[in-house]
């Protein structure tokens, strides 16, 4: 009928690779709005999903849905992150390695939410033998907690990561989730001192203060008031509408309970996070020799167990060794709060790790029976305030790392296998944004190290003088500008304090001031000794293990998140990669609205339709020739049970026997290549079937591939 709409020109096309125009940017932008407008959030290029953030529930993770998904092949059904998933997960089990899947996209885009669905998959959907119910119970409560206490209202979203996190997810060979473990990364603990306009500190503070039964909050000596802490008010939005601290207080203390946390523990859990409140609300007060003195020592009674004297000492004090003499110096009034609130950054930091810890533990699977993993990893997204720091500049780094792990995994080996091989290929050309990630880490000459650098002169640099430091050496960068370096029409816009960077996913203005500081950490030598003797067993352990007596200079913050960050890349590069690129869908968290130019903004920059070039040019699958071989030989007369010739002869026997159309395989110098999922999909099948026909003697085994 004309002038009627097909099915598919309303809901468009679930798969970017069967999109018949061709691939630019603005067909792609098209096919994601027709299928969001008809809350179909999730499409796929091949086999990596595509989504779009809704900002609205949709009844779409239900049981019933997950019941839909197991096990059915990848392209049966519509787009889904449980299809992903379940691949994923089949993958692994018929191929006995390891994999990963990537989760990306930019603050608020989905990442956080695209992890959760996935893992509650697995717990739900996968064989269940009794016993390891309480491992994978305990992974899915590890997240309320986590949240809780690592993750914050921003100004791009109500719920921010403000952590890294890579969970591997252990399946035994049944193909059961027996054990997971968590490794965070770089917490923004400034966080917990300070918090920008419109933003809050993290969630768990006033879930225990609004939240807190009475006789608790009674012996913590809280107020049940979050406009009472200094700590708690600086954004000026303590309470919001779109989290209720009361519920997740009752889900949190719920979760701690049902993983291995005892009284003991969850007392001083709740009794660092209550001292870290009480210690920002110590105030100084200068005396009249121009010393810090406390003005109300009301407040250090309740922190931490530690004597109020020993305590006052430390706050105001700095040990200092002349000879060998030790010899207290007083602190300012300015000195004293810098102190206070390096002392709140540490304990809640090193709490943090103690949690994560304490979760792996109770997560931990001691049984040595081999084991294959599916890691997860959820990260703080790119992200672009009024006024960027040190933290943003940690964490768009971090994205720099990730997209340009993408751009290697995908866009670039993928090429060079094609040319290895000897297929005929035509390249298709990208964005490289291994320039950035240079210019952030290189030895010697990046960011990083000029940054170490200033941070090995005390007393001399300042934040001002890394930024000269930066100007002298990066003048010339391309994706480097300074004001003193800007061309006048940039100038405009950038202070004499700032540098900007132009990072793949945007440009970003960072402001140097606090970098020196952040990136040292420092903090007293004396206050740590305080902490040692604290009654609080969380406290002293996470000063225990501490390096009191070790002179060496720590590493700095973001020496160590640069080492973390190859430490991640080669845990991911030793595992075979699926992708999740979250979009987001608009920047007023409104449900069902679609903004073009930010998706496409988005598009461009994640690299999403050059990702769809190579795959429509290119080939889904690959395998080794001697790897297809063993699998599918029993397919085919000539190749069973044993084929004489070469690995290739026999694979090119064998797809004959199969049907393989030309156009549907090349053969290359050690691989065939397949051309779209669903004629490997078919051969499988094939393979099921033929495997249970003749029984259980049959060599090829899923899992020996
Ligand atoms: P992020 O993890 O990518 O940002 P989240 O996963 O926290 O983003 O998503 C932000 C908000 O968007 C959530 O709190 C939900 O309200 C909404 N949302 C996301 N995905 C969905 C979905 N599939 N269905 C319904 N609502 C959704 V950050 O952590 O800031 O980088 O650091
Ligand atoms: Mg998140």
């Amino acid at each position: 009928m004309e002038g009627a709409l097909t099915a598919r020109d309303r809901v468009g096309i679930q798969d970017f690779v069967l999109l018949d125009t061709h691939t630019s940017e603005n067909a792609f932008l098209d096919n994601l709005k027709k299928r969001f407008n008809e809350d179909l959030i999730y499409t796929y290029i091949g086999t990596l999903l595509v989504s779009v953030n809704p900002y609205k529930q949709l009844d779409i993770y239900s049981k019933k849905q997950m019941d839909i998904y197991m096990g059915v092949n990848f392209f049966e059904l519509p787009p889904h992150i449980y299809a992903l998933a379940d691949n994923a997960y089949h993958t692994m089990l018929a191929e006995a390695n390891n994999h990963f899947i990537l989760i990306s996209g930019e603050s608020g885009a989905g990442k956080t939410e695209a992890s959760k669905k996935i893992l509650q998959y697995y717990a739900v959907s996968c064989p269940s033998v009794s016993p390891m119910d309480r491992v994978r119970d305990r992974m899915l409560l590890s997240n309320p907690v986590l949240e809780a206490f690592g993750n914050a209202k921003t100004l791009k979203n109500d719920n921010s990561s403000r952590f890294g996190k890579y969970m591997d997810i252990q399946f035994d060979i049944q193909g059961e989730a027996v054990g997971g473990h968590i490794l965070s990364y770089l917490l923004e603990k400034s966080r917990v001192v300070h918090q920008n306009q419109g933003e809050r500190n993290f969630h768990i503070f006033y879930q225990l203060v609004e939240g807190g039964e009475e006789d608790l909050l009674r012996q913590l000596g809280l107020e049940s008031n979050s406009q009472h802490y200094s700590y708690l008010v600086k954004g000026q939005c303590a309470n919001m509408t779109s989290v209720n601290d009361q519920n997740d207080w009752r889900t949190v203390r719920n979760a701690l309970s049902s993983i291995e946390f005892d009284n003991g523990d969850i007392q001083d859990l709740f009794g660092v996070i209550a001292s870290v409140l009480h210690l920002g609300n110590v105030q100084f007060e200068s005396d009249n020799k121009g010393n810090a003195k406390l003005n109300n020592s009301a407040e250090l009674r309740w922190l931490l167990g530690v004597s109020v004297q020993v305590l006052q000492e430390g706050l105001t004090y700095r040990k200092i060794e002349a000879n060998t003499d030790e010899v207290l110096s007083p602190f300012t009034v300015d000195y004293a709060t810098y102190a206070r609130d390096a002392l709140a950054k540490a304990i809640y930091g090193r709490a943090f790790t103690w949690l994560v810890n304490k979760i792996n533990e109770s997560m931990e699977n001691k049984d040595l029976s081999r084991k294959t993993v599916i890691g997860l990893l959820d990260i703080y997204g790119f992200e672009v305030f009024y006024v960027n720091s040190f933290e943003q500049f940690c964490i768009n780094y971090c994205n720099e790392k990730l997209q340009q792990l993408f751009i290697q995994l995908t866009l670039k080996s993928e090429q060079e296998e094609y040319e290895a091989e000897g297929i005929g290929w035509e390249p298709v050309q990208f964005f490289n944004n291994k320039i950035i990630c240079d210019l952030v880490e290189e030895k010697h000459r990046g960011i990083i190290s000029l940054l170490d650098e200033e941070c090995l002169r005390p007393g001399e640099a300042t934040d001002l003088t890394f930024l000269e430091r930066l100007e002298e050496k990066m003048g010339s960068h391309p994706h480097f500008v300074t004001h003193k370096l800007a061309d006048k029409t940039t100038r405009k816009t950038l202070e004499r304090g700032d540098f900007r960077l132009l990072h793949y996913a945007g440009e970003v203005t960072y402001c140097v001031v606090g970098f020196l500081d952040k990136n040292n950490d420092l903090l007293y030598r004396n206050i740590k000794d305080v902490m040692r003797e604290s009654k609080n067993a969380i406290v002293r352990e996470c000063f225990a293990s501490m390096e009191s007596d070790n002179r060496r200079r720590p590493e700095t913050v973001a020496s160590q998140f640069k080492s973390s960050l190859v430490g991640l890349t080669d845990i991911l590069m030793s595992k075979e990669p699926w992708y999740v690129r979250c979009l987001k869908s608009n920047e007023s968290k409104q449900p069902g609205r679609f903004d073009d130019s930010l998706v496409l903004h988005q598009v461009k920059y994640l690299g999403l339709t050059e990702h769809l070039r190579v795959r429509r040019a290119g080939f889904a699958y690959r395998r080794r020739y001697e790897v297809f071989l063993q699998r599918y030989k029993p397919l085919c007369p000539a190749t069973w049970p044993h084929w004489k010739g070469l690995p290739a002869d026999g694979v090119e026997v064998l797809v004959r026997h199969l049907g393989y159309q030309p156009d549907e395989y090349k053969m290359g110098r050690t691989k065939i290549f397949i051309r779209h999922p669903r004629t490997l999909f078919a051969t499988e099948d094939a393979f099921e079937i033929c495997k249970n026909d003749l029984g259980k003697d049959r060599p090829a085994e899923r899992g020996t591939v």
